[in-house]
């Protein structure tokens, strides 16, 4: 008989909710939940995906433990107790020399976040991150230091927006569906769209106003645009006033920022400049610069992340219609408690507080450590800095591949003594562990409640919509083995998702039936917003927007620093890296169908230079920095700046289970060399220099 289950996609980090049609334990499609408007039916390429994937035979199918050399495919299969009680050995003997410190615990942020969490606070290790550090850790800061909330705590209101400007936001590529159908009906209705990127994407084909920025632009343009917002008075005055600390130190210090100035640093013309500060003026406050998650990653990110987030303050964009908005939660829709979590238990005290990664403490001090820096643990393995780091705990993140510099990423893995990975894939960290547990796929399995945050929140639901196919199981319940084992076992009170739903759902009036007709529970079915002239519940410590931030100058770190150019090497290119629809980061590259629709990666060259350098379009070619090289395909083309290279980030895997995607292309990892945003903790994963050479 065939079943419509609702539940919620993983096949990236976005989570939409989808509806999958099963009959007799088969998966015969993937449409996004009828239930969310939003959704409009659809799912993109990678949601269809998850079908190849689940039947996938290069999957990890079993536990399994290392037996030839790291990384050489050599697998002894064993049974979960073997996998688990070897895994428990080890960890107990490293720890009785180095402590419980000396294990890092990374993941991609997801739905079972908070009992990764407890997990390390269970076995006394303050070790913990996740990938949104290496994805917009300094976006999280800059948003943090000016709002009080983390990029994760707002959103853009792009239905009802008038103007959006998106500073290498690819929304038609690097899709989040929801956010994409709403962008697009609105298009369509006549808003007005901005694209700023050196590269011509497919975003850039549909906005209104295209402008190929030098690489590294960004931030004079935009504190050319507050110059001309301010001088020609067009910001939102009585907001301004009202909710803006810090006003006129920032009128003083743009003041010599004029377009005339930024033409140099961004390669646009000043009037392009003018027109636009005006035109965005015109329909205020429903404009939305957007504060984005990659593109133009340089040391200087956290402030290119605020001059966003001020211009959105100038023209009186935050919690307004149309702008951007503070996400609201249970409380705000009138219930008195939230979610109950694992991670809120009473642990023992920590030994040693310090972090690997210095996140919130001495090296990164306004970093969040709920995220911490991920960036950092190369560096704090092979310096044992500021001690020794033996065990890695690598679930469902790639930190060899997700890293700038893979080489010295690998000798980082090389020097430990444990890596246990949790995967669904042989990802490229996976295959060098010694010990995998892998983890059902997300179409098998049930995972904690979300909290779905919003204009309109509510709490969805991931739940198994087929058994499993192969030996693996859900990650909650490897944790609490491996907590069981290590005589922690008491912190995860739970056997099986229905007692993890009741745990979480204990200090509410919502029952488990309550999701089964749509996967989610609706909170509140008008959207929630504050009174923008008075009632907007902003967290720093002013109760404003901060452009002179509290956190910032109270741990010594300027707010409006002078601006620094940017270096430049007239004879390389800037590498930039992005993503395609076809795939997920790192993840997708052996997928049956994915793999087909987009096998390798090609690096994108301005036409004119590769002339210059005698490289036609699809020769082969040597690409090479100061932290390494490759081989691959050049894609020569006029849709990029001159001074930039482009290549998709996630090929250039060397897994050799993985067959598919064996070899093919380059890893942007592989050239990134260790840059980094010391204030925001972020990798500046914009900022190598490569040369190229055709072969
Ligand atoms: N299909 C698909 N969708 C995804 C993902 C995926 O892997 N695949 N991943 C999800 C995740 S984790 C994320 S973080 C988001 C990422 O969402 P985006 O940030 O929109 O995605 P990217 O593809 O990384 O695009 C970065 C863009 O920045 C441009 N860029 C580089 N340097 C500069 C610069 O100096 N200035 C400007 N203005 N632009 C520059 C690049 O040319 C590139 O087009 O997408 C999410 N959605
Ligand atoms: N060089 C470079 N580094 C980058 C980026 C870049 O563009 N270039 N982008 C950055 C960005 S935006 C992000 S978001 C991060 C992403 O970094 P990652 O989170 O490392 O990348 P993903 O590809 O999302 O997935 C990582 C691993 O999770 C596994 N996995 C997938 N689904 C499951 C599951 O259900 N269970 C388990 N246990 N494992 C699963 C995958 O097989 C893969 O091995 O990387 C960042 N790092
Ligand atoms: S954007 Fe695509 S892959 Fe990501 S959760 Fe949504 S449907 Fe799944
Ligand atoms: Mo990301």
């Amino acid at each position: 008989m065939k079943k419509y289950i609702n539940t919620l996609c993983f096949m990236c980090s976005v989570r939409c909710p989808i509806q999958v049609e099963v009959e007799n334990e088969q998966v015969i499609s993937i449409r996004g939940n009828p239930h969310v408007p939003a959704m409009n039916g659809g799912v993109c390429p990678k949601g269809v995906a998850a079908m190849a994937a689940l039947n996938d035979t290069q999957r990890v199918q079993s536990p399994l433990i290392r037996t030839g050399e790291r990384g050489s495919g050599q697998w002894k299969r064993v049974s979960w107790e073997e996998a688990l009680d070897y895994t428990a050995d080890r960890c107990k003997a490293i720890f009785d020399k180095y402590g419980a410190k000396s294990a890092v615990y990374c993941e991609r942020a997801n739905l079972i976040s908070d009992i990764s969490k407890s997990f390390q606070k269970a076995i006394g290790s303050p070790n913990h991150f996740t990938h949104d550090t290496v994805c917009k850790g300094s976006i999280n800061t800059a948003c943090r230091s000016m709002i009080g909330y983390t990029d994760g705590q707002i959103n853009a209101d792009w239905t009802n927006a008038k103007h959006v400007v998106l500073y290498g936001r690819n929304v038609f590529e690097s899709v989040e569906i929801k956010a994409m159908n709403s962008f697009m009906a609105a298009l369509e209705k006549g808003t007005k769209l901005t694209y700023i990127d050196p590269r011509v994407t497919i975003t850039a084909a549909k906005a209104h106003d295209y402008k190929m920025i030098r690489p590294g632009g960004d931030l004079a343009f935009n504190y050319a645009l507050m110059n001309i917002i301010i001088k020609e008075k067009l910001y939102d005055a009585p907001y301004v006033k009202r909710w803006v600390e810090g006003f006129n130190e920032l009128s003083r210090f743009v003041d010599p920022y004029t377009p005339e100035w930024a033409e140099k640093e961004t390669g646009l013309p000043a009037a392009e400049i003018v027109s636009l500060a005006r035109e965005v003026s015109r329909v205020k406050p429903a404009v939305v610069f957007h504060y984005g998650y990659r593109g133009s990653h340089h040391p200087t990110e956290v402030y290119f992340r605020r001059s966003i987030l001020i211009l959105n303050a100038l023209i009186g964009s935050i919690e307004s219609k149309g702008g951007l908005f503070i996400k609201k939660g249970l409380k705000d829709a009138g219930y008195k408690a939230g979610l109950k979590t694992f991670s809120s238990q009473k642990f023992p005290e920590m030994e040693d507080k310090r972090r690997f990664d210095g996140c919130g403490q001495d090296k990164f001090p306004i970093a969040d450590p709920a995220h911490g820096v991920g960036f950092m643990f190369p560096h704090a393995v092979i310096n044992e800095d500021p001690y020794p780091i033996k065990v890695l705990f690598a679930f469902r993140y790639d930190p060899l591949l997700s890293n700038p510099d893979y080489n010295t990423n690998m000798k980082a893995l090389q020097k430990l003594d444990l890596i246990v990975a949790s995967d669904v894939n042989f990802g490229a960290t996976t295959a060098m562990a010694d010990v995998i547990l892998p983890e059902s796929f997300f179409l098998e399995r049930s995972d904690p409640l979300q909290m779905g945050s919003g204009l309109k929140p509510a709490i969805n639901r991931r739940i198994a919509c087929v058994r499993p196919r192969f030996d693996t199981e859900p990650m909650w319940w490897i944790v609490k083995q491996l907590a069981d084992r290590l005589g922690v076992g008491q912190y995860f009170p739970y056997e099986t998702a229905e007692d993890i739903w009741k745990y979480q759902l204990a200090d509410l009036d919502i029952k488990i039936e309550d999701f089964d007709e749509t996967g989610s529970v609706s909170l509140s079915d008008k959207a929630i917003w504050w009174d923008r002239n008075d009632g907007i519940n902003f967290k720093t410590p002013s109760g404003k927007i901060e452009v002179v931030s509290d956190l910032m100058e109270s741990h010594g770190i300027p707010s409006l620093p002078a601006y620094e150019p940017l270096d430049r090497q007239p004879d390389a290119f800037r590498l930039m890296c992005g993503r395609c629809v076809a795939h997920t980061n790192v993840m997708t590259q052996n997928n049956l169908y994915l793999n087909h629709l987009v096998p390798e990666n090609r690096l994108w060259i301005n036409d004119r230079r590769a002339k210059e350098l005698g490289i036609a379009d699809n020769d082969r070619i040597e690409v090479a920095s100061n932290a390494g090289k490759g081989e691959m395909r050049a894609f020569v083309t006029d849709l990029i700046h001159p001074e930039a290279a482009f290549m998709l980030h996630g090929f250039g895997h060397k897994e050799v289970d993985s067959k598919r995607s064996y070899g093919k292309g380059v890893a942007d990892a592989m050239l990134q060399e260790r840059h980094h945003d010391k204030i925001g903790g972020s990798p500046a994963l914009d900022h190598t220099w490569i040369t190229v050479k055709k072969l």
